[in-house]
Order: C-alpha cells, then structure tokens, then sequence
C-alpha cells in the first residue's frame, strides 16, 4: 500500500538495497531528470510501484506499514502477492467511465476478417475516442502484422487492441516516488478546472494515511474558493495547511511552505497553484517565480512537477500541456475525469506526444477515485473489455 516509497530508501538509491527494490525507483528518478523524454533505458515494467506493496489503495491491510522508517530496510513485505489486488469496483469504474470511449469501438466488428476496410474503420474510431492519428496508425498497423486477413472476433479485436494500447503505454507508467530527501516538494500545475486541487487533495489523504506528515500550501491565492477547497481536503487528510490572504503572492508562500516543512521534518510539501491568472503570460511567470522562490530554499526542490490534465477536453490536453511543460519543467502527468468521457484516448495522444511518466487517473472527485496509473487497466477499459 506504500504508493510513495516514503522512507524506503534515501535519496541517492543505497546500492546495497535488494535490486528490486533500487532498480525501479532509480528509473523514476530517471525519468523526472530525463525531461521530456522517458528514460530510454527504463524498460516496460510490470509492477507501477518502486517499492514491495500492492498497487491499489483500497486493499485494506498494510496501514500499519512502518512506511515512515527513516531506514531503507529490506523488502518488509514478503507476502506481497505479484499482482496487486483491485479494489473492487476500481476497473468497473474505469470501464464505465471510459465506456463512452470504448463504446465508439461497440458492435462494429461482429465476425469479419480484418481487412483493409475494416483497419481503416478501426483507425477512424481510435481518432474518434482522441487517441491521435498517429498512435491510432500504429495500433492498426501492428493489427494489421498480426492479424490482417484472419477471421477475428470483435473480442479479438479488443484485445489485440488493448494488447497494443497497454504496449504503448506502459513506458509512461511510472508511480510519484517521493522517497528522495525530506520533505519531496510536489508542485501542482495545469489549467483552471483541471483538477489540481481534488488531485492534490486526494493525493494528501492517501499520503497521510500510510503516515506520512504533509503540508498543503494554497498556491492558488486569488481564488477564494480554490483556497477553501484545499483546507477541506487538508482537514480531511490532516495535513498542515498554510494559506495567504486573498491575492498574496504564491510564490511567498511556496517558499513559507518549503521553509515549512524543513523545519518540521514534513515528508512532503504538496503546493497548489493558480489555472488561471490575467492572462497566461502572467501565469507562467507565476510559475517560474515560484520554481525561483522554491529552489532558493532547496536547491533540489521542487522534486515533482506534476501537470494536471482534464481528460475530458481530448486532444485539447496537448496544447494545455505545451505551455506548461516550457514554462514549469513539468516531470509527470495526472489525467483527471476519466469516469464519463468519450475521449479517455487523449491519454495515449498525450504519453506518446511528451512521453512524460503518468502518475496517476482521476476517475471520480472522492477520495478513493485517484489511482495509480496502470497501462494494462486502463487500456482494457479503453478497449471496452473486462479486467
Ligand atoms: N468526475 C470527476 N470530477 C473531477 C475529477 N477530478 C476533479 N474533478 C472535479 O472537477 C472540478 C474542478 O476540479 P479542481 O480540483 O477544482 O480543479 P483546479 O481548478 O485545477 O484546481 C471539481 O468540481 C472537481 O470535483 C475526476 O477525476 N472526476
Ligand atoms: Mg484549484
């Protein structure tokens, strides 16, 4: 249940950690340094997390889990099964929401042979649901390799198609290790509405329930109402909540907050940010100051830049991201609002396009309804199939 890695290893990966443990959570690292591009030697792996735990969240029993042992300790978890268990009601969740995706993929191969005609039927649907043209070419072309001119099933179709889906984006799954030095400084950008603060909201509940000590900062200081809604969540979380007065720079206070959380030995420092200020040049160089403000305090900081993406905007999620990623150094990808949009494919568009680690899927605004991302899921859900 340890989905952060907190206290499992210092910093600079020990090189006496058990290799499994070291291995994967040094390739987060990579990543988040890597930039835009995925560590290229970071293979596609099975397991999301970095360290021993089941992925999902709602399986009750690791609470106890001395996650903050300062400690890098060997493999506390032995009896951790290799596939996670699902929470119930994850997938079906994720089915449904992305059904309005799938549902485009629905009724239209009843028993055919894959030929030209129905590739290219296939392809037009894949562009439909927003996965991109060019991802949609290479699902259809790698179809096409495997099976063109065979009697296929539309069942077989759907897993040919989340075959390849999962293919393409398990390179981007990737958890948020925050087990580097005390306290992870998590910055939380993206446009208005996106979901950045249920994202974060959602993010210190779970953190503060595997133990972890957390300060919020309500970087989004000129909304009154955005400033609210993350004191709710931090109430409900417990985490330490730092706010200014209406219109108070954030910058000050994400570096009041980093300042914060040195001092209290807090494992991270979570800072919202605006969506939206007068105009968006104004926005990015909000964003620079407070990587300025955040970095004097800690040259290190922030260790996350996570963009919040609202996955029901489809391949409007690409030009979101485009200003971001140039003016805040963005290192992972949150895509929110997966339940109900027939335009879940924009996840692919966007993992292929900045080839950035994907964190986490929003598929709801509880609590429980922020998941790890895990490419197999999320593809079969795409694909209109069961877990
Ligand atoms: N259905 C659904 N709604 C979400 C999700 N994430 C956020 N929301 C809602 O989207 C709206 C905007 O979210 P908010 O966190 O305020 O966005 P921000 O402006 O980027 O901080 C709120 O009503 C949230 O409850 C999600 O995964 N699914
Ligand atoms: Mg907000």
């Amino acid at each position: 249940m340890n989905w952060f890695g907190f206290g499992k290893k210092k910093d600079k990966a020990p090189k006496d950690a058990a290799p499994e443990t070291s291995a994967p959570a040094s390739e987060a690292e990579a990543d988040v340094s890597a930039g835009p591009e995925i560590a290229p030697d970071a293979p596609a792996e099975a397991t999301p997390t970095p360290v021993a735990g089941p992925v999902q969240a709602d399986t009750p029993a690791p609470i106890a889990d001395p996650v903050l042992d300062p400690e890098p300790e060997p493999e506390p978890e032995p009896a951790t099964p290799p596939e996670p268990e699902k929470p119930a009601g994850f997938f079906k969740r994720l089915t449904s929401g992305l059904s309005k995706s799938s549902a485009q993929l629905a009724g239209v191969f009843t028993r055919r042979k894959l030929d030209a005609e129905a590739l290219e039927e296939l392809e037009e649907l894949l562009i439909a649901a927003d996965i991109g043209a060019v991802t949609a070419a290479k699902v259809t072309e790698r179809l096409a390799r495997d099976r063109f001119e065979k009697d296929v099933t539309d069942t077989e179709i759907r897993e040919a198609l989340a075959e390849v889906i999962t293919e393409t984006l398990l390179p981007h799954q990737a958890p948020l290790d925050l087990s580097g030095d005390k306290p992870q400084v998590v910055l939380f950008v993206g446009v208005n509405g996106s979901g950045k603060t249920t994202t974060l909201g959602k993010l210190a509940v779970k953190m503060t329930r595997e133990g972890a000590s957390i300060i919020t900062a309500a970087g989004d200081t000129f909304r009154a109402a955005a400033v609210e809604q993350l004191e709710v969540w931090s109430k409900r979380a417990g985490a330490h909540f730092l706010s200014r007065p209406h219109g108070a720079d954030a910058a000050g206070l994400a570096y009041d907050a980093v300042q914060e959380g040195r001092r209290t030995g807090a494992d991270a420092v979570l800072i919202d940010t605006a969506g939206r200020l007068q105009n968006k040049a104004e926005l990015m160089e909000e964003l620079r100051k407070i990587l300025r403000v955040i970095a004097k305090v800690d040259a290190a900081a922030p260790h996350h830049v996570v963009l919040v993406l609202d996955g029901t905007v489809g391949s409007n999620a690409i030009s979101q991201a485009e200003a971001f990623l140039e003016a805040a150094r963005v290192t992972g990808i949150v895509m929110t609002k997966l339940d109900g949009t027939a335009k879940g494919g924009a996840l692919v568009q966007v993992a292929e396009k900045f080839g950035l680690p994907i964190h986490f899927i929003g598929v709801g605004e509880g609590e429980e309804d922020l998941q790890p991302f895990i490419a197999r899921d999320f593809a079969r859900a795409l694909a209109g199939l069961e877990a």
